[in-house]
């Protein structure tokens, strides 16, 4: 199989951890992928209409898409694993970790090409603002939620994981870590884990 990624996104970031987490990774290739909203990468096209990564081409041709899709096709080759627990409560408690996690990257990615992409003239700082908003009370529901322990390092706290490290990558003046001391305590430990440390955005 092949993934469609590349090491800055934190949504490839979500499928790459779990492939690391599951053993999965002689089975999949990472390809490097440039994807921009305004420059259409057409050889992915082909593959995902909607050009953007994470997608996963299967040995059958057929291509996945998007992050949750993707990381819940790979538990199914390894359906005993934690990533998405069996248990109704502790699921939708992770998927909805996960609903948290990916909420707050569109809002910090939207803001990256607000930033990055956008020409200058035309950005919007009400809107810049109102995205941020949002990142940082969700980051705070996060602080509220972090348990002592690593574990259970479900789809939501994988995606949680990919929150900080992407935070901390294109917005270290965000200090997400101020006033958050459980968040940062745990992502500290939480980058010990292979899965993690081989993932890092660069
Ligand atoms: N909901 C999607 C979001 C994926 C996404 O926004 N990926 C970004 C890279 S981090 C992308 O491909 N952007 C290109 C574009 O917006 O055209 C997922 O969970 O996979």
């Amino acid at each position: 199989m092949k993934l469609w990624s590349n090491s800055a996104s934190p949504f490839a970031r979500k499928a790459r951890i779990v492939i690391r987490e599951l053993g999965l990774e002689a089975r999949i290739e990472e390809l490097d992928t440039v994807v921009s909203p305004v420059n259409p990468n057409t050889e992915l096209a082909q593959r995902n209409p909607l050009m953007k990564i994470p997608a996963l081409t299967l040995d059958d041709g057929a291509t996945l898409y998007d992050s949750r899709v993707i990381c819940e096709y790979l538990n199914e080759l390894n359906p005993g694993s934690p990533c998405f627990p069996r248990p109704l409560d502790a699921r939708y408690a992770a998927l909805r970790g996960q609903a948290l996690a990916d909420g707050i990257l569109d809002a910090a990615v939207l803001v990256r090409y607000e930033t990055a992409v956008r020409p200058e003239a035309l950005r919007w700082q009400e809107w810049i603002d109102g995205q941020k908003r949002k990142v940082y009370l969700a980051l705070d529901v996060l602080e509220a939620e972090t348990a002592t322990s690593e574990e259970p390092f479900d789809i939501g706290w994988i995606g949680a994981a990919c929150v900080a490290g992407y935070l901390d990558f294109r917005f270290p003046a965000w200090d997400w870590r101020s006033g958050r001391p459980r968040l940062s305590a745990w992502y500290e430990r939480v980058c010990e884990r292979r899965s993690v440390a081989e993932t890092m955005p660069r």
